[in-house]
């Protein structure tokens, strides 16, 4: 094994590319919602921060506890209208790019052009300052949560979203409340391997991206990863979730991809 020579892994031609040039942040599982006013307030100031130091901005996924469709934009609480006007305000200054997560995959056009954000098809490879990447949320390489996989291809089913779309906003939104608890205590029985992403479906992903290195998020298990792909050092960088609102492990950080490589930035709880 060491000493082999081996085959450059061949980029691919059919994932989606970003070019994205000088500084890049990444974010992902803020689960922003009502209850959680301190995590709102520390992203706010995040993208403020993104807007002044980074080039581009790449939020990952789960950005939101539960997106249950873009029409929540038009009549939004005073909390989702800050949030909202906090998007719009940053994108206007940086690219700024929504990517689905588990609990907000129906975010789209509508919330895209409200925000004046972009969306990021899933999966993507990034061509960055930092070398290529790709990049997912992470659900989708949780291959051994079985229960989970099939309920993920029953609500990312065209034909199921816009069935589901056509439910009233209040309907839609208890469909969410009780799906939210239902995850919950699905979790609390599960085995905590399963719910990681597995070994074999992050090697395909990687050799079908042609690259070897990931980001994602979904597993709230913050990490880097360096691990052997077809004999090509590769490496795994697991994003933060937030929680400003968890007085007892208050938490939140970004990637961070620019010329130096890759890096962690916490969310700074001691300002
Ligand atoms: O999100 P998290 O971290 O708690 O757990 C995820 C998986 N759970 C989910 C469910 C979301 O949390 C709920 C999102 C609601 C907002 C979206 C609303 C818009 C669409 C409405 C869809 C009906 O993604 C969890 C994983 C965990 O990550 C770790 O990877 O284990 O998976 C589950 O808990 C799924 C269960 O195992 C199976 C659920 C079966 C429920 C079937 C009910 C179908 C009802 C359809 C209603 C129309
Ligand atoms: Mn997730």
């Amino acid at each position: 094994m060491p000493g082999t020579p081996s085959a450059p892994l061949t980029p691919s031609t059919s994932l989606p590319v970003l070019e994205l040039p000088g500084t890049v942040w990444i974010a992902s599982d803020l689960h922003l919602c009502e209850e959680l006013p301190a995590t709102r307030e520390a992203f706010l100031a995040f993208l403020d921060v993104a807007a002044s130091d980074a080039d581009s901005l790449l939020l990952v996924g789960d950005v939101f506890d539960a997106w249950v469709g873009d029409d929540v934009i038009d009549a939004a609480p005073a909390w989702l209208a800050e949030i909202v006007a906090g998007l719009r305000t940053a994108a206007a200054r940086l690219p700024v790019y929504l990517g689905p997560g588990n609990r907000d995959f129906l975010m789209g056009d509508h919330l895209a052009q409200a925000t004046g954000t972009h969306r990021l098809q899933e999966p993507s490879v990034v061509h960055s300052a930092a070398g290529r990447f790709l990049l997912c949320h992470g659900d989708g390489l949780c291959t051994d949560d079985v229960a989970y996989q099939q309920f993920r291809a029953m609500v990312r089913n065209p034909a199921w979203q816009a069935q589901f779309l056509s439910r009233s906003l209040p309907e839609r939104q208890a469909i969410a409340r009780d799906l939210r608890a239902k995850s919950v205590a699905e979790k609390s029985r599960k085995a905590a391997d399963i719910m990681d992403v597995n070994p074999d479906a992050v090697a395909q992903a990687l050799r079908d991206a042609g690259v070897t290195r990931l980001v994602h998020g979904h597993t709230h298990r913050p990490d880097r990863h360096v691990f052997l792909l077809d004999e090509q050092r590769a490496e795994r960088w697991v994003l933060p979730d937030w929680d400003l609102d968890d007085a007892d492990a208050p938490r939140g950080g970004w990637l961070v991809a620019d010329r130096d490589g890759f890096a962690f930035n916490d969310i700074g709880l001691d300002d």
